[in-house]
């Protein structure tokens, strides 16, 4: 492709026309949902999911960082369009959705693309609604019964650490449970995830919706090279 325009390029420019190479790259991203179909019986606990991305680049790396065009990651909600029901975001083709929590009965799942920075692409939104029978619900938890406040401290690093481009993030935690599967499902007292902000003050909001970050008690956090402020937040599973 890159001698294909470099030749084009010299022809354009020996004929004395200004040929504009952005043009091969503006091909509009899409999402196709491969499966699960509309209308489909899932009958497994969890959702396996198979996604077609075009025109554009899933990054893993680059989840939180600046955009980048035709780069970014999957958003997937449930029964709904907002941060509370995002599920978490994808940075594959395949996946698993979690179905801890979901009731049997229909659900519409609601996929697009995003940005780096979480900005839904709202012409790549597509709804499946499925027809969701487990053969074994997986119930969600009971609430917390503690009546103790939720808390998180950073374990590792410390303030003005020297961190390299792949780091791992420790907290401890008091009164809280993180749970992956319970992502977007309703709250529960006691259980949640972690958000992880990059140089950005606590809570603020970008185009209008919450940040979300990576997750888990030990979470691998990509991150350019250079000073930066991290910021380690509990939230609940919600996202409010
Ligand atoms: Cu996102």
């Amino acid at each position: 492709m890159r001698r294909f325009v470099t030749g084009l390029s010299a022809v354009a420019l020996s004929m004395g026309v200004v040929l504009v190479p952005h043009a091969f790259a503006q091909a509009k991203p899409s999402l196709t949902v491969l499966s699960p179909k509309a209308g489909e019986n899932v009958t497994s606990t969890d959702i396996p999911v198979s996604i077609q991305v075009s025109n554009f680049s899933l990054s893993s790396a680059d989840v939180g960082l600046p955009d980048k065009d035709g780069e970014g990651h999957i958003h997937v909600m449930l029964d709904g369009m907002n941060m509370g029901v995002l599920f978490n975001f994808y940075t594959s083709p395949t996946f698993t959705l979690p179905g801890q929590g979901m009731k049997p009965g229909q659900h519409t799942l609601t996929f697009d693309l995003a940005s780096n920075t979480h900005v839904d692409m709202e012409d790549t939104v597509t709804n499946v609604t499925i027809n969701y029978q487990p053969a074994t619900a997986k119930a969600a938890p009971q609430a917390s019964s503690s009546s103790g406040t939720p808390e998180v401290t950073v374990v590792w690093p410390p303030n003005g650490a020297t961190v390299g481009p792949l780091f791992t993030i420790q907290v401890s935690r008091n009164n809280f449970t993180p749970s992956f599967e319970l992502e977007g499902k309703p709250n529960l007292a006691g259980y949640g995830h972690y958000h992880v902000f990059v140089d950005m003050p606590m809570m603020s909001r970008r185009h209008g919706h919450d940040e979300h970050g990576r997750h888990d008690r030990n979470a691998r956090y990509g991150q350019h090279p250079g000073r930066s402020e991290g910021l380690a937040q509990r939230a609940a599973h919600d996202h409010r």
